[in-house]
């Protein structure tokens, strides 16, 4: 695994299609697909065995008790983004 600390993250994720929208604070690219924010590992689990037509999954922001958050569970949206930046609610956690 290669880890990068950059300063512009948002221009990465534009590098990797991420869409304004879907930006969040770690960019993941994990077998192709690539990973936005505290992304719950079932879903991307999910995502790799099914192989969907898109260019990756967010979660959106730093929702609170989401995956590595500390806090209150609040519920946040796993979406995904396709090529043609595209944003879809795939599940509401
Ligand atoms: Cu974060």
């Amino acid at each position: 695994m290669q880890e990068r600390n950059v300063d512009d993250l948002a221009s990465v994720e534009a590098q990797y299609g991420v869409p304004r929208a879907a930006q969040a604070c770690h960019t993941a690219v994990v077998d192709g697909y690539v990973v936005v924010g505290h992304v719950p590992a079932d879903a991307i689990r999910r995502m790799l065995k099914d192989r969907p037509d898109i260019v990756g999954i967010s979660v959106p922001g730093m929702p609170s008790g989401s995956p590595g958050m500390d806090g209150p569970k609040e519920p946040f949206n796993i979406v995904s983004f396709d090529k043609a930046g595209k944003i879809t609610v795939i599940e509401k956690r």
